[in-house]
């Protein structure tokens, strides 16, 4: 269709420039006041911090939402293919300070506040974090959707709306305590409420055999058991630089209108309203864990609301134009983050044939044109597994279009693979065993046209291992790599005002072009020689490690001094990633601190002779269940209890656990870094994006040869960043070593081990389990292998950081190596991902409105 219904763009421009009130001064107070009187019914007198965040987050939505309107329009008229971007989970963080700075109006609005008698600062605080996410997954979701905006994609986030996100941690005596994060107590300014579409799903249920006089064929009919009404929130989306606005939409679980009358005829009132808030409960609550699957009933339910309500809201707004079903790939592509959305596929199929009369084959074709699927990880404990007994009483028509699917696949694989049996029940979507269960990753591939990994090492991984089968079948052509990226708007010039403030003065790029061309960082490798340079980024530096060493100071009331090494690891805690080898080397350390000072050492000689002095920093959540993952934040919290009360350690080592790690932590956090730890078992992690977070913000990495790791040495260069440890190849080898050898455990290891035996770090019954696991059930995560080695790569480090900011060593080794680590990061852009989603998967071109 012709495009002439666009508007100009430059009077638009303009007529944006005058109108909106996050470029105008004036017209934002007019619009701050408005919002005080009207929505939250105060005045301006008694108008807290709380209320000056929601006023000023509805006058900048109500800029937001003309984008975004416009957008939709746009989009609608110019009727291309769409993306659908599946996630259960959608880590955002905190909006205000993001459509800030994407809007390119932080500084205008922090005056006009300022004007109002409020501080731009203590007001985006009052903001709390959307977290309906775990850890890597759901922020990859919410990084692609800021690129998909920015890079002017047409495309919608389809989640949930739980109303508690990932639960709040509480450090308590040393141990994990769980409370509900019930973030929406105060109404939300950046949802929009779409009562008005209410879409059915129906759960429960038989299937009968009904026949068609139509087709003169047998049709089958699913007559659902139990209703509930989906409802979605939608939430704009802004670019960067660009007026693109797209939406993120997540499904409420509202009951039905209709009342039960015959319970409530018969007395049973409770009962009755009882099943209407069963309804509710579906969308309550996100499930906490991550690389770990738990077959819930309720978890299902949730997929399967989601992934109805979702699919029943894209072929609607299809039908709006087309009739023609063929041409539904050309419209409609939809990324599964994951298999926890797999059952779209099947739903797509149900509605095909069964509610659109298409024959079998001609559905399946377009089903498997429209649906992709990204994995992200290789371990077997977290590839999902739904009991077939339970998809059967959920979704009984579905069960059976799995079996349909599995049979004509099977068929398949036998044509072509004839006689081989073993084959055949290899990769069956359906698994024989005690409990017969759907793989729900071999459904995702055999109804998609794309596999991929997420990192280039991960990516070989799967293609050898857990779907090696799949490759032979379908070929190497349906599995690929995208690497993962983050978005540089949130992770460099929200969390890191200063240093982007720097990097676009040198880069001469006063509109911080380059955080949309992210490669133009390059420019930096020109001043790694400039020692002034050198001199400024060091201290803006530092300046992040006092704000760090601030909230440290708030949270966990240790004092850290600046000066020293921040060495820090962040993440979910996870026996794969190893926080235990962390923590075990800082025992080590401390042992040998100890020594040192038994033999009359002062801590000058140490410092500078020894062990330079440091703070380990450690945070991250450990899913509630995971008894293991809770004995290593007891030990970390423990340790920290010893060494941060021994008085004569002065600032040698400090160890701490900062509670309730998040989104907005992690923006304190990663810029403060000067090291930070990507150690898991090689192999394990299936990319890692925080090590790009660190990387961007001028940390440098310690890492094993994993996930994103290899790449991000590529591209820095393998002397900016301190790699150690076995590799991948050979894990195999050495657990089975293990295993029929005996676990051999370094004499290092063996002092630390000692030490917590022996009660150092409070009752070592405590942490039993922890060593076990290593010294009598075959180290599986090979902590034995790599301890050393770890240690080796900390020593080589420590010396080229020297005694920090004003040692001429640290200025002259150290601070060289973190400007060309950022320099060199440009690859890691989750714009680049895009791109290559958008190119190589979903076929889609940027919509420039
Ligand atoms: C992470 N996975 C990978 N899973 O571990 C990480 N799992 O290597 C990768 O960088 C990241 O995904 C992005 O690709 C997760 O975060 C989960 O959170 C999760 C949640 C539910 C069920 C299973």
């Amino acid at each position: 269709k012709p495009l002439n219904h666009s508007v100009n763009s430059t009077n638009y421009e303009e007529k944006k420039m005058e109108n909106s009130a996050v470029y105008n001064k004036d017209k934002f107070e007019e619009s701050f006041v408005r919002h005080v009187e009207s929505d939250l019914a105060r005045n301006m007198f008694n108008c807290d911090d709380l209320g000056a965040y929601q006023a000023a987050s509805n006058a900048i939505r109500d800029s937001v939402l003309v984008d975004w309107a416009n957008t939709q329009q746009q989009q609608t008229i110019h009727d291309g293919k769409r993306v659908y971007y599946l996630s259960l989970e959608f880590l955002m963080g905190r909006a205000m300070d993001n459509a800030l700075i994407n809007l390119d109006a932080r500084d205008q609005v922090a005056e006009a506040i300022g004007n109002l008698g409020f501080n731009l600062e203590d007001v985006l605080e009052q903001e709390p974090d959307a977290a309906l996410g775990n850890g890597g997954l759901g922020r990859l979701a919410a990084c692609f959707v800021d690129s998909m905006s920015s890079r002017n994609y047409s495309a919608w986030g389809y989640g949930l709306n739980y109303q508690y996100g990932i639960f709040k941690q509480e450090i308590i005596d040393g141990y994990q305590v769980e409370t509900p994060d019930y973030w929406l107590k105060y109404s939300n300014p950046w949802e929009v409420m779409r009562s008005e579409i209410q879409i059915p799903v129906d759960f429960y249920g038989y299937v009968y055999e009904h026949y068609d006089t139509n087709t003169g064929k047998p049709k089958k009919i699913w007559q659902g058991g139990e209703r509930v009404i989906a409802v979605p929130a939608d939430f704009p989306i802004p670019g960067f630089n660009t007026t693109n606005t797209n939406n993120l939409r997540l499904w409420n679980a509202k009951p039905t209108m209709e009342f039960d009358f015959s319970k409530f005829n018969n007395g049973d009132y409770q009962q009755s309203v009882a099943a209407q808030q069963r309804a509710e409960a579906l969308t309550s609550v996100l499930y906490p864990n991550d690389n770990f699957e738990k077959g819930k009933e309720l978890r299902l339910r949730q997929q399967y609301f989601w992934v109805a309500a979702s699919l029943h809201d894209i072929i609607r707004r299809y039908k709006k134009n087309h009739k023609d079903w063929d041409n539904l790939s050309n419209q409609v592509a939809i990324q599964l983050n994951d298999t926890h959305p797999t059952l779209a596929i099947v739903e797509l199929q149900r509605i095909l044939v069964d509610l659109e009369g298409l024959e079998w084959n001609a559905a399946w074709k377009i089903v498997q044109r429209v649906f992709a699927y990204t994995n992200h990880t290789v371990m077997t404990e977290a590839l999902e597994k739904w009991p077939v007994d339970l998809v059967g009483r959920l979704i009984p028509r579905h069960l059976e279009i799995i079996y349909e699917i599995n049979y004509f696949f099977l068929k398949d694989v036998e044509a072509k693979f004839p006689g081989d049996r073993d084959l055949l029940s290899r990769v069956s979507i359906i698994e024989e065993g005690q409990v017969k269960s759907v793989r729900m990753a071999y459904l995702a591939i055999v109804g998609s046209h794309k596999v991929n990994g997420v990192a280039e090492l991960h990516s070989e991984l799967i293609k050898t291992t857990i779907f090696k089968d799949f490759v032979k079948i379908f070929g190497p052509e349906r599995f690929t790599n995208v690497t993962n990226g983050i978005t540089p708007r949130r992770w460099l010039r929200q969390a890191n005002p200063k240093l982007a403030k720097l990097i676009s003065e040198k880069l001469n790029d006063p509109k911080y072009e380059y955080l949309t061309h992210l490669g133009n960082l390059k420019k930096l490798e020109n001043f790694v020689n400039d020692e002034a340079f050198l001199k400024e980024w060091d201290d803006i530096k530092f300046d992040n490690k006092r704000k760090l060493a601030a909230l440290i100071k708030e949270t966990t009331g240790v004092e850290v001094d600046p000066n020293v090494l921040f060495d820090i690891q962040v993440k979910r805690i996870h026996e794969y990633k190893r926080q235990q080898l962390n923590i075990f080397a800082v025992i080590y350390r401390y042992l040998h601190i100890k020594k040192l000072l038994a033999e009359g050492l002062s801590v000058q000689e140490i410092a500078e002779k020894h062990y330079i002095p440091k703070a380990s920093i450690f945070g991250g959540k450990a899913a509630p269940g995971y008894y293991m993952a809770k004995i290593i934040i007891h030990l970390i919290n423990t340790v920290g209890e010893v060494v941060n009360n021994d008085p004569e350690i002065g600032n040698l080592l400090k160890v701490v656990f900062i509670p309730d790690y998040n989104v907005s932590k992690a923006e304190i956090i990663i810029p403060g870094s000067d090291l930070s730890n990507h150690i898991s078992t090689a192999g394990t992690e299936a990319s890692g994006t925080s090590n790009m977070k660190f990387a961007l913000n001028g940390g440098l990495i310690i890492g094993t040869v994993d996930g994103a790791n290899v790449e991000i040495t590529r591209e820095i260069g393998e002397e900016n960043i301190f790699l150690f440890g076995n590799l991948a190849e050979s894990v195999d080898e050495l657990r089975h070593k293990h295993y029929y050898e005996g676990v051999k455990i370094p004499e290092s290891m063996q002092e630390v081990f000692n030490a917590i035996d022996t009660g150092m770090f409070g009752l070592p019954e405590e942490f039993k389990s922890l060593l076990d696991s290593i010294r009598y059930h075959s180290d599986y995560y090979l902590a034995t292998d790599d301890f050393d080695l770890f240690l080796d790569a900390h020593k080589k480090l420590e010396k080229m950081f020297g005694l920090g900011s004003g040692d001429p060593t640290h200025l002259r080794e150290w601070v060289p190596k973190s400007v060309l680590s950022v320099a060199n990061m440009g690859f890691f852009s989750s714009d680049r991902c895009i791109d290559e989603y958008a190119e190589n998967i979903w076929d889609v071109e940027p919509l420039n409105v």
